[in-house]
This record gives structure tokens, C-alpha cells and sequence, in this order.
């Protein structure tokens, strides 16, 4: 297992289109695992391949909910979720707001509207079918997953007033 270093903006790389996986043998297993202990530690709820440099289209995303269970609510439970080659459809009519974050833009959080639910087909490591409608925080995050791999971020989704406000902030942040 490794931590695998975060493409951040503006590296190009992060505007490639991702190839669908088409062999699902131990390398990929490999690079799944270093993904999801790279979100972990980072740390952050999902992860698309290309932000660690591979354009393959591939999603880990793991909410890390609090436990209801826990009287102090402080423990999270994990839930590691694999998403290749996700397909999406029937997108609802309603929307969602959610103040998105992400690894690659680091510190820097916008106001998203996104369908509030999707339909998601995807392949799971082994190449079996899977298909789930999904909801809430994990509509969200995995439409953010899936813009990844066609080179979008979630900024692309603002303003361009909201955009260059945002990136101003950034730069600032790393001077
Ligand atoms: O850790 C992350 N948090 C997050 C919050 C709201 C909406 C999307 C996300 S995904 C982000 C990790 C990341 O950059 N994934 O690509
Ligand atoms: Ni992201």
C-alpha cells in the first residue's frame, strides 16, 4: 500500500478524459488500494484515478459517516465503495445544494447545485455489474467523482466571477 501524491490545479492532467478499464487483474486491485489510503489519509470522502495521475475511469468514495451508535458521535463509520466505468441516467428533476470541496482545488469550498439523484451502472474490481439509484451526500460526491474523469471540476460548475474569486483565495493560500 502507498500514498500516492494529489494532482492539484491547474495541472493539465486534471483536464484528461479518463479510458474505461477494460482488464481487471492485481494491478488494478493495487491501484485501488493505494487510492483508497491516499482519500483516507488526505483526508477526503471520494477520489477519482486521474487526481493521482492515472486516466482510468476510476472511483473510490467512502462517506465516512458518524456512527449513530456512538454517544460522543465522533466515530465514523467506513463504508469503501468502488465505482469503474460508472454510466449515468435517469438524473432527477431536483436539485441539491451542497458545499463541495475538493483535493485537488485544496481549501477551497462553493456552493454546488447538482440532481439532488441519479442512476448509476458501474463495474465493481472483478469487472461484475452493478446498478443503484443513488441519493443525498453519495449523489453528490459521485457526480463530483464522475466529472473527474471528464476532466471537470467542481469550479467549472461556478460563476466565472464565484471561479476567479475562489482561485484568487487559492493562490493566496499558497503563497
Ligand atoms: O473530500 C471531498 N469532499 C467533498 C465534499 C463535497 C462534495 C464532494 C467532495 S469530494 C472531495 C474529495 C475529492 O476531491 N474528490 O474528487
Ligand atoms: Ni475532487
Amino acid at each position: 500500500m502507498a500514498i500516492l501524491p494529489i494532482i492539484e490545479t491547474p495541472d493539465p492532467r486534471l483536464r484528461v478524459i479518463s479510458e474505461p478499464v477494460e482488464t481487471f487483474d492485481d494491478e488494478l486491485k493495487q491501484l485501488i488500494a493505494d487510492m483508497f489510503e491516499t482519500m483516507y489519509d488526505a483526508p477526503g470522502i471520494g477520489l477519482a484515478a486521474i487526481q493521482v495521475g492515472v486516466a482510468k475511469r476510476i472511483l473510490v468514495i467512502d462517506l465516512q459517516e458518524p456512527d449513530p451508535e456512538d454517544p460522543d458521535g465522533k466515530k465514523l463509520i467506513r463504508e469503501p465503495r468502488i465505482f469503474i466505468n460508472p454510466v449515468f441516467s435517469e438524473e432527477s428533476e431536483d436539485d441539491s445544494i451542497y458545499q463541495e470541496g475538493c483535493l485537488s482545488v485544496p481549501e477551497q469550498y462553493a456552493d454546488v447545485i447538482r440532481p439532488a439523484e441519479v442512476t448509476v451502472d458501474w463495474q465493481d474490481e472483478n469487472g461484475d455489474k452493478h446498478r443503484e439509484r443513488m441519493t443525498g451526500l453519495m449523489a453528490t460526491c459521485i457526480q463530483h467523482e464522475h466529472d473527474h474523469l471528464e476532466g471537470i471540476l467542481f469550479i467549472d460548475h461556478l460563476s466565472k466571477l464565484k471561479r476567479d474569486m475562489l482561485l484568487k483565495k487559492l493562490a493566496k493560500a499558497r503563497r
